[in-house]
């Protein structure tokens, strides 16, 4: 199976992409995590997004926050799909990020999630790798089964709660 490749624009962003790592884990799925800075180290982000293909990705996440460009820059620099995570941060509510994220130009797309989406990030770079590879098809089925029953729970015990 092709990996994974999880950039992130600072070590700061590391809280809310753990949560992408450890849906990764759960899913089984070869990752691959790195710090690299479009505006920081742009040399060092463009070779590791121009070296990925050979590299054994299948699929790129690129995780930053602020005047957040990491995504373009990854994409601009491979035909691989990106994922682009906008992120929170201290000093803001993470539309910033948002926005420089999606607001891509005809030509170089990047499929960008929901500010601090970590989880969705790694899902669905779990249904890009699984085309071909129904064995992650099946995992992927079976963690969507085992959330819908954590809900339907919680549903349940709501309901005996308020619904005398
Ligand atoms: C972005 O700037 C990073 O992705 C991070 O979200 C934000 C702040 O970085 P630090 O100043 O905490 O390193 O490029």
């Amino acid at each position: 199976m092709k990996k994974a490749g999880i950039v992130m624009g600072s070590a700061s962003d590391l809280p809310i992409v753990e949560k992408t790592v450890e849906t990764l884990v759960s899913l089984e799925i070869p990752h691959e995590v790195h710090v690299y800075s479009a505006h920081r180290t742009p040399e060092e982000a463009a070779a590791f997004a121009e070296k990925a293909e050979e590299n054994g990705f299948g699929v790129l996440i690129a995780a930053a926050g602020m005047a957040a460009h990491l995504a373009g820059v990854l994409a601009s620099k491979t035909v691989l799909p990106v994922i682009g995570l906008p992120l929170s941060s201290q000093k803001s509510d993470g539309i910033d990020a948002l926005l420089s994220t999606v607001q891509m130009p005809s030509g170089i797309p990047v499929a960008t999630v929901a500010i601090d989406g970590a989880v969705n990030a790694a899902l669905l770079s779990a249904e890009i790798l699984s085309v071909g590879e129904p064995v992650l098809r099946e995992r992927i089925r079976a963690l969507r089964k085992s959330n819908t029953e954590k809900v339907l729970l919680k549903n349940r015990e709501i309901e005996e709660r308020f619904n005398r």
